[in-house]
């Protein structure tokens, strides 16, 4: 019987690649992306587990606090949002493949960054690779999909703590398994995280599920104050300071604003724009569905400050709120008609 229940597997070359270079690694950073979410918290989180469990000294960090609604997974109190002693033998980046993905955490520790062992797991197809060693596989449907694999293939060990981590970052990037990037391979290594032990309600119900009424009035403001064009296919709205503060919000609960505004009938691609805590600096959240590519947009129109997966991806504009929604709107319409 094959020892590996996957469909199909990572690059044999790379994963020797890979493990030649955690294994003689004793102190192992693990960093996840700016503005966290639960595929990059999950997947630093997930792999830590098992590297601990071979004996190894790990740090995850993060340039951000992980979202509370993350505050159930295993380990999540060990996520440093700064280094105080930048000594380690490999630094595993996951979810993304750019340097400047990790915020503050690069920043501040650029010099050590810059001359590090680095190991890159990601799963974007926009990703450049910041690694010595880059396995990046778009076919995954988050970075810890493909950790899935890399741990059966390297024969890493699974316990619970890491396959709940693991679920965490697969549902979290598949929406529990509703966006089309769940194949059959995505369901299969779902599948092995539950023979671990893994229950996907104890992450489905704090992630999707529950939700401050403050996050429940800052929705209601961005849906009251939505606008929409090309016969309702283009839909947009914005939110600033003042919003949070009529809704008593905190920023992290504009997550998933964009994708609820794609749900409205008849839209195609769904714009959210927001600014907040960065004077001059608006970000974007778009939503596409095909022909139209999300990622591909974001990165032509933040001329690289952006990008992503075909339907969902971000962008960074260098623009006070309103300049950037005006210029952006403009474009999309041109895009659309
Ligand atoms: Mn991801």
């Amino acid at each position: 019987m094959n020892d590996n229940a996957l469909d199909t597997r990572l690059d044999a070359g790379l994963v020797q690649a890979a493990l030649a270079l955690i294994e003689p690694a004793q102190r192992i950073l693990l960093i996840a992306h700016e503005r966290p979410d639960g595929d990059c918290i999950g997947s630093a989180l997930g792999l830590m587990h098992m590297l601990d469990a071979l004996g190894k000294t790990c740090v995850p960090a993060c340039a951000d606090r992980p979202p509370r609604n993350l505050s159930f997974l295993p380990g999540i109190e060990r996520v440093q949002q700064t280094l105080e002693n930048a000594a380690f033998d490999l630094v595993i980046a996951l979810d993304a493949g750019e340097f400047r993905r990790f915020g503050k955490l690069y920043e501040e520790n650029s010099r050590f960054f810059d001359s590090a062992t680095v190991l890159n797991l990601d799963h974007h197809i926009t990703s450049e690779g910041c690694g010595q060693v880059n396995i990046i596989d778009p076919t995954s449907s988050a970075t810890a999909e493909l950790l899935v694999l890399f741990q059966q293939q390297a024969h890493l060990p699974l316990n619970y703590n890491a396959a709940l981590c693991l679920l965490t970052g697969i549902i979290t990037d598949t929406s529990s398994f509703q966006f089309t990037n769940t194949t059959p391979r995505t369901l299969e290594a779902a599948a092995l995280l539950l023979r671990a032990g893994a229950i996907p309600e104890t992450i489905v119900q704090p992630i999707f599920r529950a939700r401050p009424l403050a996050q429940a009035r800052f929705q209601s403001l961005v849906f009251a104050s939505a606008q929409t064009a090309c016969d309702g296919r283009l839909i947009w709205s914005a939110a600033d300071e003042h919003t949070l503060a009529a809704a008593g919000a905190a920023p992290e609960m504009d997550d998933n604003i964009s994708g609820l505004l794609r749900d409205i009938d008849g839209v195609q691609v769904a714009a959210f724009f927001k600014s907040y805590g960065e004077p001059g600096v608006t970000r974007l959240s778009l939503r596409c569905a095909a022909p139209y590519n999300a990622g591909e947009i974001c990165q032509r129109l933040s001329h690289g400050f952006g990008g992503g997966h075909s339907r969902a991806a971000g962008a960074t504009f260098h623009m006070p709120l309103a300049q950037a929604t005006a210029f952006v709107v403009e474009e999309l319409k041109k895009e659309i008609q």
